[in-house]
């Protein structure tokens, strides 16, 4: 979606930390809670460092002294790829990236949220933004659809890092969640569905988004419709994590209990952590895993045959942008000492 002159800013709400009766109401009307500054940036800044370490490692960032502003020098690939594995496998394995759900700021913030048993899935989630990739921005989505199980279900969202509205942060539709759960359509971007938003709600409701900095913390509720704006810049990549979280005592469906993309057993992924305290943590939490079940999809959703037409015309669309992309590295970012 376009990243200006449609959104109203988010509301921040610091002055409620502490007092779980306000978040909650206006979690309630308002269908997110926006946090500036709770993580410490020094904290946020490691994973970042893990992430671009293995960006430029595998090519898709300029490395050396430009690695931290992740400068996008690769094709864009899309979630699922085969080519989107080789650096997401190794994210997955981050002890750092994993370790950011149990800061104890953003415990203390989850259990104002939701309650003293609150805890983060074991599912996290890693999102690897190009810029220029307009038809992959995430859609309007609702957690709900993907992950299922309570739908007390929340969500947490950090920016890895400052993302000003030109690099595409998430945006959410204020005051969604009350409409309950929404059809669902076809879509190319993450998770690969999106909410088909009935026009009242689009007449009744506003877009909100804000200026995203290191340490901010996004949170809404699985029925919440919310989006990521275009990676309008032209050169940097956008990156941040997010975190469903939920009450002990409630349902889960058994996804939430394997690594995203469910690619390499938990062993695997804790192979050479230096601490065991966040492994297999769950085992010992008391929760209800359900059967996921597939929602069909809108009978107006694209079909199959429109949508590889859309597949079509977006790689054509990204190889234009991708060579122009190029163009523009090698005349303003002038190559550093460890390009990959
Ligand atoms: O960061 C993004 O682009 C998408 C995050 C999100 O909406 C989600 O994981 O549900």
């Amino acid at each position: 979606m376009n990243n200006d002159w449609a959104f109203l800013p988010m509301q921040v709400s610091n002055d409620l930390l502490g007092d779980s009766a306000r978040l909650r109401e206006r979690l309630a009307t308002d269908s997110y809670l926006y946090f500036e500054q709770v993580i410490d940036p020094v904290a946020i800044q490691t994973v970042r460092d893990d992430f671009t370490t293995i960006l430029a490692d595998e090519g898709w960032i300029r490395g050396g002294p430009a690695r931290d502003r992740a400068v996008s020098i690769s094709k864009p690939v899309r979630e699922g790829d085969a080519e989107f594995f080789a650096a997401y496998d190794r994210i997955q394995k981050l002890e750092s990236f994993h370790t950011m759900a149990h800061h104890p700021a953003l415990a203390a913030l989850m259990t104002d949220v939701l309650g003293p048993t609150a805890f983060p899935h074991p599912l996290k989630i890693a999102r690897l933004s190009f810029p220029g990739h307009y038809e992959i921005s995430t859609p309007p989505h609702q957690d709900f659809p993907n992950n299922q199980g309570t739908e007390n279900l929340t969500a947490t969202w950090l920016p890895l890092g400052d993302i000003p509205v030109s690099l595409g942060g998430l945006a959410v539709l204020r005051g969604s969640a009350a409409y309950g759960v929404l059809p669902l359509g076809r879509h190319l971007g993450p998770g690969n569905r999106q909410a088909l938003v009935p026009l009242d709600m689009l007449e009744a409701l506003r877009w909100v988004t804000t200026d995203y900095a290191a340490g901010d913390v996004l949170v809404f509720g699985s029925t919440t419709v919310h989006a990521s704006l275009h990676n309008a810049s032209e050169t940097l990549m956008r990156l941040s994590i997010d975190f469903r979280h939920q009450l002990e005592g409630e349902a889960l469906t058994p996804g939430c209990l394997e690594p995203h993309f469910g690619r390499a057993a938990w062993e695997d992924i804790y192979e050479g952590w230096s601490s065991e305290q966040h492994q297999f943590y769950w085992h010992d939490l008391d929760y209800e895993v359900v059967p996921f079940v597939e929602f069909d999809l809108d009978a107006d959703t694209a079909t199959e045959a429109e949508l590889l037409e859309r597949i079509v015309r977006y790689e054509n669309r990204r190889d234009v942008r991708h060579e122009r992309k190029v163009q523009t590295v090698a005349e303003q970012e002038p190559p550093g000492d460890g390009d990959g």
